[in-house]
Formats: C-alpha cells, structure tokens, sequence
C-alpha cells in the first residue's frame, strides 16, 4: 500500500474529481483536515485510506495519536511518522477514518475487502466519531455480495455451509489468525442478516457495519464532495 502522495492539495480544490483516485484523495484529504491536535485517531485499511495517511502527516499536527487496523496501515503511518499507539494504551478514540467497498443510503456498509474488517470493526466501535471515506462508485441502492467473512480456523467448512452460498477468500489469513471468507447469498435486509452472521458459530466478525457505527460519510465523485450524516 504505497503512500499516493500529492497530499498537500486542498479538499476544497477537488471538487469535481473526475478519476476513482481523484475522488478517493479529495475524500481522504476532507477527512484529514478533521482531525484536531490532541485526537487520539483510528486508521483504517485500503486504497483510500493510502491517501489518507500522507494527507494527515501533511496537517502537521504535533499530538496525536494513531491505532492502525492492519500491519500495511502501521508499517505506511510509521514511515510517514505518524504517532502511533494501541486502544488499550489510549482507551479510546475521539475520531476512525476507513474506507467501504458499499455504502447505501441508509449509511449501511460492506467492508473487507482487504480482509481487515474484524479490526476495523473494533477500531470504528471505539472512537467516538467514525467516518467513512469513499469514490463515487462505492455508494449503492442496495448492498449486495460479496459480504466478507472473518472465521475461526476450527471446522471452517462447516460453518462454510451453515452459511451457503459461502467461500474461502484464497488470501492469507489475517494477522490474528483467522480464514478470511466471502458470504457470497442475498443481503436483503441487511440487519437481518448482520444478526444471522452475529450468531453463527465460527464467524469471528463480518463486513457489515450498522449505521449506528457511522458518523459521517464523505463522498467523493464528480460534483464534488456529498456529506452524509447517516440516521
Ligand atoms: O477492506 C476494507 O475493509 C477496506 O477498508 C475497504 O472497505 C475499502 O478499501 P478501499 O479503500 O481499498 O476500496
């Protein structure tokens, strides 16, 4: 995950950002520029939160500190000498900025794409504001599969099946040990289902997040940068 650079570019002199990395830094850089001195600051994990980092190194701030939701996110902060810390040293978080691969209008998201959405989870669930950062193209009517999966190693394939259609990711497993798999059915209600994963045994967390979670979701597309304050 290689820092995009070009940070130092305003939010402001993005609007109309016409490319999916245009529009994933103008959301990066607008979350940025949330983040006061003396935050104590979530990462998240991806595309778009790579441009977030350098945009946040670029602010300047001199106290804060990070938790990052994945080794590429904590070895990319490092590098950029952002601060970084552990929840359990901080307690908690004043602000989580990640990226989605869906958002819909409800402020419902799928993410995981990158397999860290366990972390993310318990990272957004920590802070007390958590924003989301996104392309044009990650806003949808509806969610629809894949819905990642993070499971317990023991007896995968049957808890595999419990959930059929459902399949291992062919990635590694995340750093914490677990098989990275993909709920690959219909999402319908999305509560419903985020309950239906909540209770199956082996499922050690999925890639749906309630709009409870979210805060804020920022974005980026070729009109400029929508603001959506879910429920
Ligand atoms: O994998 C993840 O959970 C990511 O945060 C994902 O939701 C967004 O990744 P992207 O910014 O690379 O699209």
């Amino acid at each position: 995950m290689a820092p995009p650079g070009a940070a130092e570019r305003s939010a402001a002199s993005l609007s109309g950002a016409s490319t999916v990395d245009e529009q994933k830094r103008a959301a990066a850089i607008a979350a940025a520029e949330l983040v006061q001195d003396g935050m104590r600051v979530g990462l998240g994990t991806g595309s778009t939160v790579a441009f977030l980092l350098p945009a946040l190194a670029g602010r300047g701030l001199t106290d804060i500190r990070c938790v990052a939701t994945s080794p590429a996110t904590e070895r990319d902060a490092r590098e950029l000498g952002l601060p970084l810390s552990t929840l359990s040293q901080l307690g908690g978080l004043d602000i989580a900025i990640d990226g989605a691969d869906q958002v819909d209008p409800h402020g419902w998201l799928v993410k995981g794409g990158g397999g860290a959405h366990t972390r993310e989870k318990i990272v957004a669930s920590a802070a007390s504001t958590f924003v989301v950062i996104a392309s044009a193209e990650k806003a949808v009517a509806s969610l629809r599969a894949p819905v990642p999966l993070e499971l317990v190693p023991f007896e995968a394939a049957h808890t595999l099946a419990t959930l059929a259609p459902a399949q291992l990711r062919d990635v590694p497993p995340s750093p914490d040990g677990g098989l990275i798999a993909d709920y690959l059915g219909e999402v319908g209600d999305p509560a419903t289902l985020a309950e239906l994963l909540d209770r199956t045994p082996g499922v050690v967390e999925h890639g749906l997040f309630a709009p409870e979670l979210v805060s804020l979701v920022l974005i980026a597309g070729a009109d400029g940068l929508q603001r959506r304050v879910p429920g």
